[in-house]
């Protein structure tokens, strides 16, 4: 039967039809939809977990007692779930354990940019890449297999466009009948890591390498095809699509098997040939391998280290380092009239847009330039999420985001170290329990004089609205026990808790004047539901033409409802929630907004 599956579509069908068990994730794009797609099918658990340390630990157990676990994530999401990951390769497993990177070349919705193929060389855990949705699909079965013949996890890479893009794929499997049944059998040399049982598994590590080394050799996928000997291009990945399309004519070696690489087919391949290059995305790794096999191979010097690729900037690199003919010029039609330029922005509703807008007023003092702060302002430290687009003009007012939960962290910091300013540490209600937790503890535990606001709309709205432990919600979108967020924190040992309607813009400014008037930590949970979340919507505004003075404060909140028509605020009624919200007519100083029919 053939479908059309996106690449993250096919690794979770193939995950299913392999038997896996237990499948973990936290969402973060490019890689959400992978346990999206199996939380549709029956006779599975599947979860999303507190972040992707728990997710890969949680699957860790499972394939510890016996069944096939998958644990998937976006690129940075394996650098918080490192530490298991480098552990359970010093253990290996027993079930098959897959843990799946979507990394994100050219950073089209991350904090960074990274290419996790080091992380299998580092963590010497072995690295598959498919090309396309098909071997996407077939591979799940594969990793399974290895993982399982050679006692280790196994790691499948994929970037955005294979998890995105949609091919035709042969799903030519059911899901296996013969699952193993779920034991665990005691073994404190391979499971409990103390120094004196961790140094033999390094050595059990390093043999694996190497009856890997020689598995690779032979894997099936692994593809040489020869062409014009003049150029032989090995590739992986996306950009193996893109050479095939730029080199018409040339030698191929496609690698599926990107750790360890099949040394030998490498060798044979550039006997093969008269020049090798190397297309691939991001960092020179395979180059980096073939220089050290004595190759030597190009391709970093024409091909940006830096983005995402396309056909056309493989052609151009091809072009520059005249491995392609320049092509005649061509008349090109004019361009169709372009888009206004136009930036993310926070959703009509929003209920981080109150807050923010306090804390622009309260905190930078209106202040428009970067510089140096001036006494009496706030230094508002930020974590990732929807509310990250509050750094964006009107709003402008936060001053840091890094990573994941730093907020809290770098808000000790920074009032640690002895600045003058107050510091306040701003994050979503998911960010907070993924990795906003433990920075807390610490302002308890070291008296950290700063003001947390926990921005909570009841999900995580910024990947696409999935659960957390904080909403009641599970991934099968069935009710499960809520964390409540207010008794957490103060179980943690904080004493100033507060909780505010996130529409209730005085509530806001007078908590937050009160909170950072006090000395410890304090938190203020500002409470209000994501507008594209919530069951009900207000009943629209609109602006009275004739008391609108054209002051255009009712811009500064950067509500995409509001325009302007003839130098006058006007409300579009229908992206307007109204009275859902209504943070507009609380900032409007000639009291023109108010509810449609009123
Ligand atoms: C380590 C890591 N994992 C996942 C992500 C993807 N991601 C970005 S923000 C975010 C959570 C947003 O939820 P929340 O904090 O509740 O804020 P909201 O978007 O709802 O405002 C996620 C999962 C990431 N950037 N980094």
């Amino acid at each position: 039967m053939k479908e059309l599956l996106s690449g993250n579509e096919a690794m979770a069908l193939g995950a299913y039809h392999a038997g896996v068990v237990v499948a973990t994730a936290y969402p973060g794009t490019p890689s959400t939809e992978i346990l999206e797609n199996l939380a549709h099918q029956d006779g599975i658990y599947v979860e999303w977990s507190t972040n992707e340390k728990v997710a890969l630990e949680v699957a860790m157990g499972a394939a510890y007692g016996g069944v096939r676990a998958l644990a998937s994530m976006k690129h940075v999401g394996l650098n918080v779930a490192a530490d298991p990951f480098f552990a359970v390769s010093t253990t290996g497993i027993i079930g098959g354990l897959v843990v799946i990177s979507c990394d994100d070349p050219g950073e089209h919705s991350s904090q960074g940019e990274q290419d996790n193929r080091h992380f299998a060389k580092f963590a010497k855990v072995p690295m598959l890449e498919p090309t396309d949705s098909q071997e996407a699909y077939d591979l799940m079965d594969w990793l399974f297999k290895i993982s399982e013949e050679f006692d280790t996890p196994v790691l499948l890479r994929s970037t955005t466009r294979i998890s995105h893009c949609k091919t035709v794929v042969d799903v030519g499997r059911e899901r296996k009948a013969d699952l193993k049944q779920p034991a665990f059998t005691r073994s404190p040399s391979k499971y409990v890591m103390v120094p004196s049982n961790a140094r033999p598994r390094r050595n059990v590590m390093e043999e694996r390498i190497i009856k890997l080394r020689s598995y690779v050799e032979s894997f099936p996928m692994n593809e040489m095809v020869l062409g014009d000997r003049k150029l032989g291009i090995v590739s992986s990945g996306v950009a193996y699509q893109y050479a095939r399309e730029v080199f018409k004519n040339a030698s191929f070696l496609k690698l599926v098997t990107t750790y360890p690489i099949p040394v030998s087919l490498v060798q044979r391949f550039a006997k093969e040939v008269e020049r090798v290059i190397v297309v691939e995305e991001l960092d020179p790794y395979l180059e980096d391998a073939l220089h050290e096999l004595g190759i030597p191979a190009t391709g970093k010097d024409f091909i940006p280290i830096i983005g995402e690729l396309t056909p056309e900037i493989v052609e151009q690199g091809a072009i520059k380092a005249g491995l392609l003919p320049a092509p005649k010029p061509v008349h090109k039609p004019a361009m169709a009239a372009q888009l206004p330029a136009r930036r993310p922005q926070l959703c009509a509703g929003c209920p981080h847009v109150g807050t923010e807008y306090v804390l622009r007023q309260l905190c930078f003092q209106n202040a428009s330039s970067p510089g140096p702060l001036k006494k009496g302002e706030v230094v508002v430290t930020s974590d990732i999420g929807c509310y990250t687009l509050g750094v964006y003009p009107p709003l402008s007012a936060l001053d840091t985001c890094a990573c994941m939960g730093a907020s809290i962290g770098q808000a000790i910091g920074l009032q640690k170290a002895g600045i003058p300013n107050k510091v306040v540490a701003v994050l979503g209600d998911s960010t907070f329990v993924h990795s906003g937790i433990t920075g807390l503890v610490d302002a308890v535990y070291n008296q950290g004089n700063i003001t947390v606001i926990i921005l909570d709309n009841g999900t995580t709205a910024m990947t696409g609205h999935q659960g957390h432990p904080g909403t009641g919600i599970s991934a099968k979108r069935t009710k499960a026990t809520a964390v409540k967020l207010e008794k957490l924190v103060e179980g943690l040992g904080v004493k100033n808790v507060n909780v505010v309607n996130a529409f209730d813009l005085k509530a806001i400014e007078s908590t937050l004047k009160r909170c950072l008037e006090t000395e410890g930590p304090s938190v203020i949970i500002s409470r209000g539901p994501c507008p594209l979340n919530a069951k009900s919507t207000g009943k629209p505004f609109k602006v009275e033409a004739d008391q609108c003075t054209g002051c255009y404060t009712c811009l500064d909140i950067g509500c995409p409802a509001i325009s302007l028509s003839d130098d006058r605020a006007v409300i579009d009624a229908s992206v307007c929630l109204g009275t859902a919200c209504g943070i507009c007519a609380q900032v409007c100083p000639q009291e023109a907004i108010s509810e449609i029919g009123k």
